[in-house]
């Protein structure tokens, strides 16, 4: 069969990101941290994922606009993603909320953190710009969006993947015709439309647009001068394009990243507690949905230099184990036994304790003795000797952060609060 030769996209076009939200769902996970400098998955930050589809997609040209707690994110992209070099045509800018348009206001919505910076994205000179949310954990191939949106002559090609009508009230839920060409659009609505034949389900926007970088400014400037938009993507700019122009749906399906293929597409928002939890603790799975091993499509961090992680003691009663767990560098455990658990680098979990179901941020301390199930525990913390988490739903729920679902989140400042 001939094979058609396709023309990459990715190289001219730009990846903007969007990481100045707060995710304030994430409780005290992001009291000091912005949502996509929240780690995830032993080594990475949540920013990783978008970063390096942009990356194995084939775009060499980045932004990250950045706003909320910005200094443990810049800090992040400063060490890990500083290969760039603008003598191969790349660049890589964190874009902070700089005040170059209006001196008096910090950045409004979403749209507003593009158009702040819009002289610097003509200098670039590119023909597409891929705006990304920087706080979603999944893979994807960018370029087959970039070519849909050639093909089809969209305004703006808009990323979807269907979800429960029932869970749809936090998106952006769109109906589309024959062709995916988007005819209504309405942003987190309370009752979300379902997808004729099959009414369970809504079609939902990944907060992932393409679109040519020219209409792009166009319509920038035009929002700008509205006295009435709220500045937002989903709130005012994909509303105006679906009523007044070409929107066109690109599926997010297993086939959006091609090593991939045989899997079940994976695309998570980790926005809660419970959900990050899930998350994480789902990458202990035999087989897990989303695949961090594989080397065709690699997850790229800032990861330290660090020591094998260690496992010692082997008496009846305090044998360092992990069973089911991913245990990073620079861990030493010793003598605590682990289940279902994934830890960051540079934990010490001490004699006799035990962790079951724990999510655990770099540099902790697990005190001996401490019987912990079920918790996501902030870096640094210093668990104390004997401490028990999981067993008395009520007692956890006055010391820690505890969900619905009996997670317990544990920071710090909890702990110093602890009468034990
Ligand atoms: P939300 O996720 O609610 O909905 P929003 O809170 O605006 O949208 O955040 C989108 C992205 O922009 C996030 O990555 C956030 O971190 C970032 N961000 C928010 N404000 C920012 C600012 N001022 N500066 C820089 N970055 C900022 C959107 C769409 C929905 C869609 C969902 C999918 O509006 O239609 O369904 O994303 O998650
Ligand atoms: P990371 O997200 O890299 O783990 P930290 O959680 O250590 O970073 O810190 C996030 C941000 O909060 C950084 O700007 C850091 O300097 C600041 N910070 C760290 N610890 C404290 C603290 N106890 N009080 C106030 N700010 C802190």
């Amino acid at each position: 069969m001939e094979q058609k030769r396709i023309q990459p996209l990715a190289r001219d076009a730009m990846a903007y990101v969007l990481a100045g939200g707060r995710g304030s769902r994430l409780n005290e996970l992001t009291d000091r941290r912005a949502k996509p400098a929240v780690y995830f998955g032993g080594k990475a930050r949540i920013i990783d994922f978008a970063l390096s589809n942009a990356l194995n997609s084939g775009i060499r040209r980045i932004g990250v606009a950045t706003q909320y707690k910005a200094h443990s994110l810049i800090r992040h992209l400063q060490r890990g993603w500083n290969f760039f070099r603008p003598e191969r045509n790349e660049s890589f800018d964190i874009l902070p909320a700089s005040q170059r348009v209006s001196e008096t206001q910090w950045y409004e919505g979403t749209a507003d953190a593009v158009y702040q910076n819009i002289d610097i994205i003509e200098d670039y000179g590119v023909e597409y710009m891929v705006i990304l949310a920087g706080d979603h954990v999944y893979k994807m191939d960018y370029e087959l969006m970039l070519q849909q949106h050639v093909d089809s002559g969209a305004q703006v090609t808009i990323g979807c993947l269907e979800v429960p009508r029932v869970e749809a009230t936090g998106f952006g839920v769109m109906q589309v015709d024959e062709k995916d060409e988007i005819i209504a659009f309405v942003e987190k609505p309370a009752d979300p439309p379902g997808i004729p034949g099959n009414p369970g389900m809504a079609l939902a926007s990944m907060g992932i647009y393409v679109f040519h970088t020219k209409f792009l400014m166009d319509i920038l400037r035009r929002d700008a001068a509205d006295p009435n938009s709220t500045r937002d993507f989903g709130k005012d700019i994909i509303p105006y394009i679906v009523e007044n122009g070409k929107a066109v749906a690109h599926r997010f399906t297993a086939s959006c990243v091609r090593s991939d293929f045989e899997r079940e597409a994976y695309w998570r928002d980790v926005g809660t507690v419970d959900a990050y939890w899930q998350a994480n603790i789902d990458l202990t799975d035999v087989t897990p949905e989303l695949d961090i091993y594989d080397v065709t499509w690699p997850i790229w961090t800032y990861a330290e230099i660090t020591p094998p992680a260690k496992f010692v003691h082997d008496d009846e009663d305090r044998r360092g184990s992990a069973i089911s767990s991913l245990v990073s560098g620079n861990c030493i455990i010793s003598g605590s036994s682990l289940h279902r658990s994934l830890l960051f680098t540079g934990v010490r979990a001490n004699s006799y304790s035990r962790l079951e179901g724990a999510v655990v941020l770099p540099d902790v301390t697990i005190g001996r003795h401490a019987q912990l199930t079920n918790v996501v525990i902030d870096r640094g913390v210093v668990i104390p000797e004997g401490l028990i988490v999981g067993e008395d739903p009520e007692l956890d729920g006055r010391r820690f952060r505890r969900s619905d679902n009996g997670i317990c989140l544990i920071t710090q400042p909890m702990i110093d609060r602890l009468e034990l």
